[in-house]
């Protein structure tokens, strides 16, 4: 494939995606968000890939939205700062929300503006020590786009998301890690093989069972607990059913690791 502002690479079963305009902070394009269509199209129809890594080039995850590339218009001819959401962020972010495999944003370095919003919208976030996430916003005049004003109460609470979105300050990784938005933190040094072996453990599981895991905390957001108990019999039904359900019990029972298809 062709990229011009990513690069992708597989292996054991996880797809890496690198933002890759490194001396622009990896800044989102128009063409980034292009590849970023394509690549996920990829990862989510090759059954090869049962985990996809989203990281940074160089020293940056990505710096937001590159402030330089023109604004699109809208219906009325004028700059519209909407416009660009509804074409390119807003599908993006609906699209790794709900993307039926594990997905994890290993912030290298710093996540601003919109890219912080990406990340958040990934299973599981990682960080090197010196990363840190800005919603950098209101330093331009601007709101939390790509779903920031959605996950960050979610996640955080809405006094802290209030907190992070009208300071825009600059909220480092361990701190990151004290409010739940990272999962954990690596030195920098070692930060790439420790990613590379959180994310293989993905490959080898099954993935059946990780998409109906992923279904239920996604719906969760909208259910009350008795419409909840209910999806979770369904999704039991469906795990219960598969062959790796089946492996799993039978490699406990027999004292060995399971080994998963996926089905
Ligand atoms: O369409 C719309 O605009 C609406 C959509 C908005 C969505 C958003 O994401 S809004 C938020 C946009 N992002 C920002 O406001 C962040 C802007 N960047 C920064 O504040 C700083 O660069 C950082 C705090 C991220 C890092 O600072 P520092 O000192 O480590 O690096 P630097 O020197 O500022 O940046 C290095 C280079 O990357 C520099 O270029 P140069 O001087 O070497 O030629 C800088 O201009 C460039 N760069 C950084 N961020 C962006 C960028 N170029 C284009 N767009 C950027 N967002």
């Amino acid at each position: 494939m062709a990229f011009t502002a990513i690069r992708t690479a597989t292996t054991d079963g996880v797809m890496t995606i690198t933002l890759s305009r490194p001396d622009r902070l990896n800044a989102f394009t128009s063409a980034m968000h292009a590849d970023l269509r394509e690549a996920l199209t990829t990862a989510e129809t090759d059954d090869a890939v049962r985990c996809v890594v989203l990281t940074g080039e160089g020293r940056a995850f990505s710096a937001g939205q590159d402030l330089t590339e023109d604004r699109l218009p809208g219906p009325d001819g004028k700059t519209d700062f909407g416009a660009r959401l509804e074409r390119d962020y807003n599908p993006l972010v609906e699209r790794i929300h709900a993307f039926p495999k594990v997905t994890i944003a290993a912030l290298n370095g710093p996540a601003v503006g919109a890219s912080a919003n990406i990340a958040l919208a990934c299973d599981i976030l990682l960080a090197a020590r010196s990363a840190y996430l800005q919603e950098a916003f209101a330093k331009i005049a601007l709101v939390p786009d790509a779903g920031g004003t959605w996950s960050l109460p979610r996640i955080v609470g809405t006094k802290r998301a209030l907190a992070l979105a009208l300071t825009a300050d600059q909220i480092p990784a361990t701190e990151l890690l004290q409010m739940g938005l990272v999962y954990k933190v690596f030195d920098d040094a070692v930060f790439a093989d420790e990613v590379a072996a959180f994310a293989r453990r993905f490959a080898g599981g099954p993935s059946m069972t990780y998409r109906l895991i992923k279904e239920a905390m996604r719906v969760s957001e909208g259910n009350d607990l008795k419409a909840q108990l209910a999806l979770e019999a369904n999704l039991q039904r469906k795990a219960g059913a598969s062959e790796d359900a089946r492996e799993g019990v039978t490699a406990f029972r027999e004292k060995r690791a399971p080994r998963y298809k996926g089905r």
